[in-house]
């Protein structure tokens, strides 16, 4: 197991017998999951684990707006929303035989720009078989709020020039040609910077990572209505100061989203789900 020793953020630990979880309580973010010893999840050798920028790596909670999603994005420029950048609590821990269970929720929700009446809770289980993320979204108000979100999970690969992804077809928006529609190739691989939105509701979902043809990952979704896909390839990545040049090659970006104009009714819920083996 990743321990993150050297993280200055308070590191929530969850075991069920040769499964392991570590979770920040810096943005609620799982920062690994091993399944039988196998590391599941990327985190940046550069990431910083002290509190000062979002964790590079792992599972960032994009809420409560996707990426550039916000109308005033261009004002204050805090793309994925406002609680992958703060301190969570722990609300509960449930420990049972068969599973080990921890609900998280963000401190702060005074930020200007927090939608009034909007709170979200993150549950995250990890069981003899798989991480299971829960983000439950609750709108106590009596109004209707756009809400936009993703589980953003850095998935760990041995090398993505000879990754391939399976599960996900039909039309993409590639943001990185000025949202054009293009169609997701098949096999679905990765030979330069890619970061697409698949709009898809089937519920569930389910997407696989192979290495040549070893199945890698698993990766089942609800409550979405689209996939995200993302690697940020050589030149971006060589911009980030938080990831090292030549790890674009060890992951790929696979979120379970809400994107397209999802509204969340007042007085109602709302739960997008990751499950990983
Ligand atoms: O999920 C894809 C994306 O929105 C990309 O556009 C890229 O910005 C990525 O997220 C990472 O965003 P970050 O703010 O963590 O650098």
């Amino acid at each position: 197991m990743t321990t993150f020793s050297h993280a200055t953020v308070p590191i929530v630990h969850l075991t069920l017998g040769d499964n392991t979880c570590a979770v920040s309580l810096f943005g609620g973010h799982v920062l690994s999951y091993c399944r039988a010893g196998v590391e599941k999840l990327f985190v940046s050798r550069r990431a910083k684990l002290d509190g000062s920028r979002p964790i590079r790596g792992g599972i960032p909670i994009c809420w409560p707006w996707f990426g550039q999603l916000h109308p005033d994005i261009n004002e204050h420029k805090l793309a994925h929303g406002l609680v992958r950048q703060q301190l969570w609590q722990l609300d509960a821990k449930v420990t049972r035989l068969d599973y080990v269970s921890i609900t998280l929720s963000p401190c702060d929700i005074s930020h200007s720009l927090w939608p009034h009446g909007l709170t979200c809770q993150l549950i995250i289980t990890l069981t003899k078989s798989h991480l299971n993320v829960a983000l439950h979204s609750n709108n106590q108000s009596h109004q209707t709020h756009p809400l936009s979100c993703a589980l953003h999970s850095y998935c760990q690969v041995n090398d993505i020039q000879t990754t391939t992804i399976n599960g996900i077809t039909g039309e993409y928006i590639d943001n990185t040609h000025q949202n054009k529609i293009d169609l997701t190739p098949q096999p679905y691989e990765i030979t330069t910077e890619i970061d697409r939105i698949h709009p898809n509701k089937d519920n569930p979902l389910q997407t696989n990572i192979y290495d040549n043809h070893e199945l890698m990952s698993t990766l089942t979704h609800t409550g979405h209505d689209s996939i995200v896909v993302w690697n940020p390839w050589i030149e971006k990545s060589q911009s980030f100061v938080d990831m090292a040049e030549d790890e674009y090659k060890e992951m790929i970006c696979i979120e379970t989203a809400l994107t397209q104009q999802f509204d969340l009714a007042p007085q109602s819920r709302h739960c997008l789900v990751q499950t990983i083996t």
